[in-house]
This record gives structure tokens, C-alpha cells and sequence, in this order.
């Protein structure tokens, strides 16, 4: 009975460290001051102008995360992170899969609209974008 009593609480203990550990590691892990630090994301939409644009997908982010871009304007995401990211659109218009460090991904927009894409790894750690097309 008092045995039990105690190894409950070790097990309490336990899952009580668990979320502590868990947020010591992406701490850790995203080192360099971590996403979202850097001063890199700029408010509001960045316009491109040309018939191409690029996307850095950088300390779990994608910079710029808001473009607008004019109709048959080709976006290219490359990824200069240490982990694999995905471009997903969130209305399944494009998916480029897997791209690894040092890869990119390209897809040209020729429909005029809004879309907005994340990074299936990331998007709970707030890793989404959104091409305006005009
Ligand atoms: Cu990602």
C-alpha cells in the first residue's frame, strides 16, 4: 500500500518532466536564437515584381511568409534550414513532398487568388506562408 503510494508519485513526477524536457530540447535544438528571432519577418505582404520570386525557408520559417506576385510568376521556396521542410497548400493545389536542406521547390501560379501553404513538420510551430496572386 505505501510502496504503491510511492511509486505513483515518482510517476507523477515523471510525466510532470516530461513537457519541461520537451521544451528544453526545441530550445536547444533551434539554437541561434531560435525561430522567430533574427528580426527577419517584415509585417504585411512583400510584392515581387518580375516573372519570378523566392522563398527562404530558414530557422523554421518562410521568408518572406507573405507575397503577392502577379499571374505565370514562378516562386521558388529553397531550403537553407538543417531539417526537411514541405511547401503544402492548404487547398491542396500544390505539395512539393519532402525538400531537403540545400533543395528547393518551384511552382508557378497562373491563377489569380490567395493561397496559403505551411510545412507539414512545422506548422504547429507557426511555419505558414500565403502567395497573392494578382
Ligand atoms: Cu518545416
Amino acid at each position: 500500500m505505501r510502496r504503491t503510494r510511492q511509486r505513483f508519485g515518482r510517476l507523477l513526477l515523471l510525466i510532470g518532466l516530461a513537457p519541461a524536457a520537451a521544451i528544453f530540447f526545441f530550445a536547444c535544438g533551434y539554437g541561434g536564437g531560435g525561430y522567430g528571432a533574427g528580426g527577419t519577418s517584415v509585417a504585411g505582404t512583400t510584392t515581387v515584381t518580375g516573372n519570378s520570386a523566392s522563398v527562404s525557408m530558414k530557422n523554421i520559417a518562410f521568408n518572406p511568409a507573405d507575397i503577392t506576385v502577379s499571374k505565370g510568376t514562378k516562386v521558388t521556396w529553397a531550403n537553407n534550414d538543417n531539417v526537411a521542410h514541405t511547401v503544402t497548400a492548404s487547398d491542396g493545389m500544390f505539395d512539393s513532398g519532402n525538400v531537403n536542406p540545400g533543395k528547393s521547390f518551384s511552382f508557378t501560379f497562373n491563377q489569380a487568388g490567395t493561397f496559403p501553404y505551411y510545412c507539414r513538420y512545422h506548422v504547429s510551430l507557426g511555419m505558414k506562408g500565403e502567395v497573392t496572386v494578382k
